[in-house]
């Protein structure tokens, strides 16, 4: 068992330069590893606490100064000249540190940073690729790489709100390889990017994770352009390249409505719309189509478009295996879109992945819209058997990293990427 010699840990900043928490993990070995933090801008209510200073004069209150001050003091005094025998160990022994429900007293953000140096550290010390040391901390590994599911077009948050909904993606079905999924969804971004020329004369600006986001006039003109995309190209709609789309309907929910595009929809004409969708466009993945306090309507969405398309629950669930749990007992989605910094260690994000799986669910483990030029996302991906990746798109080098390590585990294990996991009925 490796001792740790120290844990430190320093402020950088994030993709949108906005300052994140990166952290060293020394072992008395001499391995020493580094781990950086992404962060989100359309965050769930419950996810663990981010812990930002506040100061209004520098970065506009979003410094991580006190996170990373928490690091070098409390959590480095805690772990120093210690041995801990596996990464649940040391994820207990920083969560007790910390002593929150929520990890606001130390913050997620110091927490993650030192739960994944340190399992890096690990995989270091064991000579082990990373993907195989995440491997060993969840059950099953089935020996496949994640299908990619890539932002085209943003919206939401991530883009001024042009358009309501935050996210369509593209699922390249027909490819059996990282590489070829890869080449397939840039001719689509290249046959999109024509596109936004020719009918929005918008030059290829990019949205927070890469994607296009001209302003478009309604989302059916959205998903209607993604479609052409696909078309012109050459692929099959929905047979070659198929559509996700996260809708990130907590932003636009208030007061038990719905408000879109000037409608103000009750939850069961927003199931209709989103049912229209499904049916209209090659979708096969529908995130987040109701809001997060919208609990008591999900299993009627489930019932509604499960047999169609995944329902996949990011701000409802926020990767927290009690509200996995709450949504497993009353069906009310069909996947998990795992994001590890919504919880805080990786080993709380292991439960999470573990009730997942056991109930039948996909995972698709996600990105934040704010991320580094940190690759561990992808190692994550394939050593906890994701059924799906979500990095945002194949432009901007933060999202590069993660599908060039994508490359490069391929190279390495020849695995086949997994198939799209049979609807759940
Ligand atoms: C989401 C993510 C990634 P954010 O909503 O799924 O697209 O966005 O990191 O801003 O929460
Ligand atoms: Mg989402």
């Amino acid at each position: 068992m490796p001792k740790i010699e120290c844990v430190s840990a320093m402020e950088i900043l994030d993709s949108r330069g906005r300052p994140t928490v990166g952290a060293w993990c020394e072992f008395a070995s001499g391995a020493r590893a580094w781990a950086s933090i992404p962060s989100g801008a359309s965050t769930g209510r419950a996810e663990a606490v981010e812990l930002r200073d506040g100061d209004p004069n520098r970065h506009g209150g979003l410094g991580c100064r006190k996170a990373v001050g928490h690091v070098n003091r409390e959590i480095n005094s805690a772990l120093r000249g210690k041995s801990f025998a596996d990464q649940r160990q040391l994820d207990e022994t920083i969560i007790a540190l910390d002593g929150t429900p929520n990890k606001s007293k130390l913050g997620a953000n110091a927490l993650l940073a030192v739960s994944i140096a340190f399992a890096r550290a690990n995989a270091m010390e064991a000579k082990k690729p990373l993907f195989e040391h995440f491997a060993s901390m969840v059950d099953e590994s089935s020996q496949t790489l994640p299908r990619l599911t890539i932002n085209l077009f943003s919206g939401g948050k991530h883009a001024g709100g042009q358009v309501p909904i935050q996210d369509v993606l593209i699922v390249p079905l027909s490819a059996s390889s990282i590489d070829q999924g890869l080449a397939d969804a840039s001719a689509v971004y290249r046959a999109a990017t024509a596109l936004c020329a020719r009918k929005y004369q918008m030059r290829p600006l990019v949205a927070d994770e890469g994607g296009l986001a001209p302003p478009f006039p309604t989302i059916d003109a959205m998903l209607e352009d993604a479609v052409e995309s696909i078309r012109s190209p050459g692929f099959a709609p929905g047979k070659d390249i198929a559509i996700a789309i996260d809708v990130a309907s907590s932003h636009f929910f208030s007061e038990g409505r719905y408000h879109l595009e000037g409608r103000s929809l009750l939850p069961g004409q927003m199931i209709d719309q989103v049912a229209q969708w499904v049916e209209r466009y090659p979708i096969i993945s529908v995130e987040d189509a109701l809001a997060e306090e919208d609990w008591s309507n999900w299993p009627a969405l489930q019932r509604r478009i499960g047999n169609h398309a995944l329902v996949l629950g990011d701000d409802l669930l926020c990767t927290n295996p009690q509200r996995i749990a709450q949504a497993i007992e009353s069906d009310a989605a069909s996947a998990l879109l795992l994001k590890v910094n919504q919880i805080g260690t990786l080993t709380e994000a292991a439960e999470a992945h573990a009730l997942a799986k056991k109930a039948g669910w996909s995972i698709t483990i996600s990105a934040r819209s704010g991320e580094t030029e940190d690759d561990w996302l992808a190692d994550l991906a394939v050593g906890w058997s994701g059924n799906q990746i979500k990095v945002g798109s194949i432009t901007r080098s933060e999202r590069l990293a993660k599908y060039n390590r994508l490359l490069m585990i391929e190279a390495q294990t020849r695995w086949p990427v997994a198939n799209w996991p049979k609807a759940k009925p």
